[in-house]
């Protein structure tokens, strides 16, 4: 018995163009949504100084809908890519594996394209689950790939974009050939298009199964008509104190109740001035129904009410708004000081929030006072706020 592993061949279904060019077409979707969205969030993180004072607060729940999107993509992207390297995966084997210099570079650049986009996706699943097990920062290594795929993507479509062209269409008659850039393969005649087209289904159905089954059981922790089958997302979006989840519990931000009891708000600006949380309560209360939208892909709308940043920076002198750097009482971490555009700050619906749900905020959701703005990635939803220092006016 010969034992020795033979690939099966390149051009003969599901190992061929046309196989390669639906499954990439649905990937290629998957990963330009991905693509998209994550600029979004980027940008709502780090605003480049052209959008400063400018960045969107509505609509109020854009974010929750293109980080939702985002992570909803990433993991449809994953089986989608998984299956293309397998159709595709036959070539690895052909002979010779370098024909000329072009050859040599076309292979590179789609090796640099499988490896950063598996890098890339496996990353984003591991921050769903709140895993960072690597020593860099996430945000700028993610940040940096994305577009290591994207140029290395542009570059494999104009690359192949003549065999797309030829196979983007399903041809109704005829025998299949192989793929035409394989010169030295001898072409297979497929033995009958009709059980070639038939593997095609079968494997094109499963795909289908396989991206709608993750999807079902993840998306549910943003998609609240998905709520019911989110079996495997990390986060139920109702289970927490007061409804709500907690990412980063005040235990772990070390923030402790007990160091509370003296607690004042200092905000700066020409007239700065401190409040304590009786005064707080004291000033006009404001009420919003605004969603917390985490970046890892859970997303929960709640209602908040405390008083407004706007009407704070009134009364430092500053009725325009200001940009804001918002300190929390945590002590480490990279989110104890966030800041905060103007389009935010002069917001009415950008509060300092005391209370969620109709109660007292829990020390998990950032008791005595917390951010909650329109249209902001959740990591900047700061919790146990102590200042609101200008930055600029
Ligand atoms: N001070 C501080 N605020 C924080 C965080 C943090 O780590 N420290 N985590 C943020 C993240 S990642 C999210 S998604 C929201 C979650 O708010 P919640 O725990 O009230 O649901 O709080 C944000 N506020
Ligand atoms: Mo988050």
């Amino acid at each position: 018995m010969n034992l020795r592993f033979r690939p099966p061949a390149a051009d003969v279904p599901p190992h061929d163009a046309r196989t390669a060019t639906v499954i990439g077409r649905l990937l290629g979707v998957a990963l330009l949504v991905c693509f998209l969205t994550g600029l979004v969030s980027h940008y709502l993180q780090e605003p480049p100084g052209w959008v400063l004072g400018d960045l969107p607060t509505r609509p109020v729940w854009g974010y929750r809908v293109t980080q939702g999107a985002h992570v909803i993509s990433g993991i449809a992207a994953i089986p989608l890519l998984l299956v293309k390297l397998w159709t595709v995966f036959p070539r690895l084997f052909v002979w010779p594996p370098v024909r000329s210099v072009g050859h040599a570079l076309e292979r590179l650049s789609i090796a640099v394209l499988v490896s950063a986009t598996l890098l890339e996706v496996f990353m984003g699943l591991l921050n769903t689950a709140q895993w960072y097990p690597w020593p860099f920062s996430f945000r700028s290594v993610h940040w940096a790939l994305a577009w290591v795929v994207a140029g290395s993507l542009v570059l494999h479509l104009a690359v192949k974009a003549p065999l797309i062209a030829a196979h983007w269409r399903r041809r109704r008659a005829g025998p299949e050939t192989g793929s035409p850039d394989d010169a030295t393969d001898a072409t297979v005649r497929a033995p009958g298009s009709g059980t070639v087209d038939a593997d095609r289904r079968s494997l094109l159905i499963g795909v289908g199964v396989a991206v709608t089954a993750v999807t079902a059981v993840t998306a549910g922790q943003s998609v609240t008509a998905l709520k019911g089958l989110d079996l495997l997302a990390p986060r139920d979006p109702d289970h927490g104190p007061q409804g709500l989840p907690v990412n980063r519990t005040a235990r772990a931000a070390l923030v402790r109740r007990a160091e509370l009891a003296h607690w004042r708000l200092t905000v700066t600006g020409p007239h700065p001035f401190t409040l304590s949380l009786a005064e707080l309560r004291a000033l006009p209360q404001h009420a919003v129904t605004l969603p917390i939208a985490c970046v890892e892909g859970w997303s929960k709308t709640a209602h908040w009410e405390g008083v407004r940043v706007r009407d704070l920076l009134a009364r430092a002198g500053l009725p325009d708004g200001a940009r804001l750097r918002v300190v929390s009482l945590q002590r480490r971490g990279a989110y104890r000081v966030t800041e905060m555009d103007r389009a935010y700050t002069r917001d009415g619906l950008t509060l300092l929030a005391l209370r969620l749900g109709g109660e007292e905020l829990s020390m998990d959701h950032g008791f005595p006072a917390r951010i909650i703005a329109p249209n902001r990635p959740g990591v900047l939803q700061t919790k146990w706020v102590s200042r609101l220092e200008v930055i600029s006016a």
